[in-house]
């Protein structure tokens, strides 16, 4: 039986029963698409991930791809190569690549639904094949005989990386000093070592394309301090011939290592290498201009999404393995009846306890699942702020998503009692493998000061107003239905809250002038402030669904009313028991001084 328990139940009622995509289907930029061949997209995926894309899960963490410091090769277990193919030979990549570089338009909404299935089965499938995609991103960024490269690299499903860790450059990208040489014949000479590579060397395909960060020297206007100086290069494993793609000499960039990881252990993450071997590692510089940070961005936006769908996949698939078995597990009398020794023994499900925490699980997993498609929605929806916004919450994807997968997988396990622990069931590898999804694309720090600095302050709250403006309609429109009133009221003062943590943190920003030291306050707050607007927004979409299915319940049938039923109690849960937290949070913004950072080093 597959590990992956998806959910395409919801996934269908958000994207079509709460955000309408039916409309926006047969219509401009969608005409082609209508609701049939998603509904059948959506299907063949989902068959496709608790399947093949699922069934070498866990065997493929016991028996890891293999690392040859001989050859600086990697050999991949079967297993992953056959659900590697099951993916990559089904072509739905085609659906994240601009139709000039032969993909299909498609909603990105429906996009990162159906890679919320493939991430759930088994993530490095997924990131093993951004090939294409990288390749798609090419042909937007690259000079015309780059964009043949491009269509090789999609033609022939030739693997890509990005590149930017050294070992003193993690979150500090500025600090890489790995170097550009420019050469007579236009080419640059890559040299340096990069840290930490995923799909950095493998054997999935021909060949592997490295996007490189790296700094230029003897160029005027290029390679000064920091992430401005950065250049992107594409600097290919073998060398091929830029027209017809065949293949060549081997180029100079090698895996020098594999990290050995507490989880996802078939994604090989790699120190590459470039230039030091005898052969030079020779580049060619992406769309002939030194724009590296910004062109490298376009992947690491993608790469945020994808980390954070994965971690918010993982979550989903936890919880309902964890809800199978509590009502299956039959362990002590009902509460009530706790004192006769005699009274029948009940499942779990029914302990409070227990209840509180499926409930708990459920409210994440659900409440992040519409956060990436109201997110990626943003996109889809022709406004004139619409990528301002998807930029503004994808931290909280990325951020909130990774933070409270690997906090609510963690009462998954729980639900299971020491049956949990071990590896007959997925448990403890989902834990190991979405542990990673808190660090990687930027730490969860990186997250909430991207949230606050940039998609906040530097934008002047716009697409933060634009956001809070649709809960407030949504309130407006909905608090004088008995059923919802609570939910509102609820909602109206965690928007309260974090309008007040935000304008006392744009009070430090703006003292900041005067005294420094206090953008030290606002530094001791924005994970918080991440941590509670994803709240908020989690609260919001959850009374927004409920809103949905107190209609829908009217004239419902068979599953479908315990469905609609469920929406209603975990928007209700929510509200009353996570979203008042947001008061006392504010309380501790609130009163931040300066005492933690004036702490003597040696009383920690
Ligand atoms: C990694 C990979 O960890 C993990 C897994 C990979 C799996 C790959 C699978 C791929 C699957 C498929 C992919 C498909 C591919 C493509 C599809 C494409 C459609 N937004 O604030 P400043 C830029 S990789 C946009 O001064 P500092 C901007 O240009 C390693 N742009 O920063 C800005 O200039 P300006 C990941 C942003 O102080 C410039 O940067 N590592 C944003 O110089 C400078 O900004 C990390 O993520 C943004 N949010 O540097 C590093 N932010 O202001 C984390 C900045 O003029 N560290 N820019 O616009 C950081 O993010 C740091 O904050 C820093 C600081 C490096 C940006
Ligand atoms: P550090 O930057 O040293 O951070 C250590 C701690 O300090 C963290 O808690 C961090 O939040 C905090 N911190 C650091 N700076 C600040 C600050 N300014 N303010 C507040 N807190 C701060 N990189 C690639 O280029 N390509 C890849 O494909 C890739 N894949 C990876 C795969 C794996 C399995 C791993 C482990 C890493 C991968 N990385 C990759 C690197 C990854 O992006 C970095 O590990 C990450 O950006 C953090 O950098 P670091 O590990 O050096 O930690």
């Amino acid at each position: 039986m597959s590990h992956y328990r998806s959910n395409l139940r919801d996934l269908r009622f958000n994207l079509f029963e709460v955000f309408g995509l039916g409309d926006r289907l047969g219509t401009g930029r969608f005409a082609e698409l209508d609701a049939d061949t998603v509904e059948h997209m959506l299907a063949e995926v989902e068959r496709l991930s608790v399947g093949p894309i699922a069934a070498s899960y866990a065997e493929v963490d016991r028996t890891p791809p293999v690392y040859d410091p001989q050859t600086y090769s990697v050999t991949m277990p079967d297993g992953f190569r056959r659900s590697y193919r099951a993916w990559m030979d089904a072509e739905w990549w085609r659906l994240d690549m601009p139709a000039e570089a032969g993909g299909v338009v498609a909603p990105r909404a429906l996009w990162w639904a159906l890679i919320e299935l493939v991430q759930g089965a088994q993530a490095p499938v997924y990131m093993y094949g951004g090939g294409p995609g990288f390749g798609g991103l090419l042909h937007s960024m690259g000079t015309a005989p780059q964009q043949r490269i491009a269509e090789i690299m999609i033609e022939r499903q030739w693997g890509a990386t990005m590149v930017l860790t050294e070992p003193d450059a993690g979150s500090d990208v500025g600090a890489g000093r790995t170097r550009a040489v420019p050469q007579a014949d236009g080419s640059w000479h890559i040299e340096g070592v990069k840290r930490f590579i995923t799909s950095g060397e493998h054997d999935l395909s021909d060949n592997i394309m490295h996007f490189v960060l790296a700094r230029p020297v003897d160029t005027p206007g290029a390679g000064g301090p920091g992430t401005k100086g950065l250049s992107m290069f594409l600097v290919p494993k073998f060398h091929f011939d830029h027209s017809s793609g065949e293949l060549g000499e081997r180029n100079g960039v090698y895996a020098t290592n594999v990290e050995k990881k507490m989880g996802l252990k078939v994604s090989s993450t790699c120190e590459l290498t470039f230039g030091q071997h005898g052969t030079p590692a020779k580049g060619w510089l992406v769309g002939e201009v030194h724009d590296g940070i910004a062109q490298m961005f376009k992947v690491i936006e993608s790469a945020r999404m994808q980390v954070g769908v994965k971690a918010i996949a993982t979550l989903s698939t936890g919880y309902l393995n964890a809800l199978d078995y509590a009502r299956q597990r039959v362990q002590g009398p009902d509460l009530t009846r706790a004192a006769d020794k005699t009274a029948p023994r009940v499942t779990i499900d029914r302990h409070p306890d227990v209840r509180r925490i499926l409930m708990l699980q459920k409210a994440y997993a659900e409440g992040l699942r519409a956060t990436y498609l109201y997110t990626a929605g943003w996109l889809d929806r022709d406004h004139p702020q619409g990528a301002n916004v998807n930029d503004l919450l994808l931290p909280i994807v990325k951020g909130v998503g990774s933070e409270r997968s690997y906090e609510m997988l963690a009462l998954s396990l729980q639900t299971l009692g020491g049956s949990g622990y071990l590896q007959d069931y997925p448990m403890e590898q989902y834990i190991r493998d979405t542990k990673i999804d808190t660090l990687y694309e930027g730490t969860t720090a990186i997250q909430g000061q991207d949230f606050f600095f940039r998609k906040i302050v530097r934008d002047r709250s716009v697409a933060l107003d634009l956001l809070i403006g649709e809960m407030e309609e949504f309130c407006d429109a909905n608090e004088s239905t008995d059923e919802l009133k609570l939910e509102c009221e609820s909602l109206r003062e965690a928007i309260a809250d974090v309008r007040g943590m935000v304008a006392t943190m744009f009070g430090w920003q703006r003292a900041a002038g005067d005294d420094v030291t206090e953008v030290y306050k606002v530094g001791q707050n924005t994970t918080r402030l991440l941590m509670s607007v994803g709240d908020l927004l989690i609260g919001w979409l959850l009374v927004r669904q409920a809103a949905v299915a107190l209609a829908a319940l009217d004239g419902a049938s068979g599953d479908d009313v315990g469905f609609y039923q469920g929406k209603l109690a975990v928007a209700r849960f929510f509200a009353r028991t996570v979203l008042p937290e947001l008061s006392a949070r504010r309380r501790v913004l609130e009163a931040t001084d300066n005492a933690l950072m004036e702490i003597p080093d040696g009383a920690f």
